[in-house]
């Protein structure tokens, strides 16, 4: 018999590399297509499956229309992955962020209840979460001190995932998934930023890179490196909760050395500061333990920062070249 997945959020970076590992291991997959006046299908040509997955017109704050999707994909497994998911967005329009975000989780988990309670759920959940670190590395375990508005409407999503889970015994899990990466990843994130103004600077169409809190330390991994723990987490027995890193942080300035250095340059001589790109609360430190993944799910990351940043850097360069 043939599965079949519905990805909410299809259109995102990791929607298109959980489609690309869907279809390459037999999935019929659906996906949810919110309306927008621009082409939002580049991703999905990128990894190749754009004519091999079923789009459905659809918003994750319409109940009606997720109930009609869950419905008509009769989808085995449910990947939510929708979501405003840019923080520095988040402080600006808090109430989208919470409607998208936060509700919308529960809209399609209520959805799902309605229409296709045996379904497998997957919550994209954040360590973002963490925020104001409480422990040096976080664990499923750590609690929990979300810093903006979008880790809130996460954490609510997250709960509410756990909730559904224990009230109505649906199988749902929550991926807690550490920042990750890759040629898709959105112009507005840091890493995409820089190695796409190193591109840029190296031949010769931009002088300065702006950045804000270059101190600041994530624990980067490959996108799609990481879409495989989410599809792991989906083939165990029970519902659960896994945090998804690659248990090594790294400063942004330090990210910035490695995409500049790739290219022969110096990043101290283009990178200035702008006090208007700080956040007006930041989260300082991410740093993940997989213990649990490696363990239970058999994953660990396997490309490094630095392989991903060449990656990244190498397409932006061709990217620009063809410009
Ligand atoms: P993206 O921002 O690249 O993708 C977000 C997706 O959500 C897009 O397909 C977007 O559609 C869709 N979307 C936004 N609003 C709606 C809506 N109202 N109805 C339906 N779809 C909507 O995110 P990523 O791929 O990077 O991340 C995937 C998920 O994982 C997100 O939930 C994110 O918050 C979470 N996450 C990401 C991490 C990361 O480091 N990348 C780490 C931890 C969690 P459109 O293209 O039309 O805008
Ligand atoms: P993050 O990613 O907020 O961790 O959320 P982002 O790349 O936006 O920021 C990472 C860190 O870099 C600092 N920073 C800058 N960030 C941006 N975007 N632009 C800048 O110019 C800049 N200068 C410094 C930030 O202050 C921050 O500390 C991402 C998203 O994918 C979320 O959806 C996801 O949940 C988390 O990762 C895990």
């Amino acid at each position: 018999m043939t599965r079949s997945a519905l990805i909410t959020g299809i259109t995102g970076q990791d929607g298109a590399y959980l489609s690309r590992l869907l279809v390459d291991k037999g999935y019929e997959v659906h996906g949810v297509l919110a309306r927008r006046s621009t082409d939002t299908l580049w991703r999905l040509r990128h990894t190749g499956v754009v004519d091999d997955v079923i789009l459905h017109d659809g918003d994750i704050t319409d109940l009606s229309s997720m109930i009609r999707i869950v419905e008509k994909s009769k989808a085995h497994e449910i990947y939510n992955l929708a979501a405003q998911s840019f923080v520095g967005t988040s402080w600006s329009q808090p109430l989208l962020t919470g409607a998208v975000t936060g509700l919308g989780a529960v809209t399609l988990l209520e959805a799902m209840r309605i229409a296709n309670p045996q379904a497998r759920f997957y919550q994209a959940s954040t360590s973002e979460m963490f925020g104001q670190i409480r422990e040096p590395v976080q664990s499923e375990t750590t609690p929990f001190y979300p810093r903006s508005p979008y880790g809130c409407a996460k954490l609510y999503a997250h709960w509410m995932t756990i909730n559904h889970r224990e009230s109505f015994g649906l199988h749902a899990s929550s991926g807690i998934l550490f920042n990750h990466e890759s040629p898709l990843r959105g112009i507005e994130f840091v890493t995409r930023k820089v190695t796409d103004a190193a591109a840029r600077i190296k031949q010769g169409k931009q002088k300065q890179l702006k950045l804000g809190n270059i101190d600041a330390k994530r624990d980067w991994g490959f996108a799609g490196d990481f879409v495989q723990a989410m599809w792991l987490m989906l083939q165990q027995e029970a519902g659960d909760d896994f945090v998804v890193a690659t248990g090594r942080t790294v400063t942004v300035r330090d990210m910035c050395h490695i995409a500049f250095e790739r290219l022969g340059l110096n990043y101290e001589d283009h990178v200035v500061i702008d006090p208007q790109l700080f956040r007006p609360a930041e989260v300082e430190v991410l740093l993940g333990n997989p213990a649990k993944a490696k363990e239970k799910l058999g994953w660990s990351a396997t490309t490094t920062l630095e392989e991903l940043i060449a990656m990244m850097v190498d397409a932006d360069m061709r990217r620009v070249e063809r410009e």
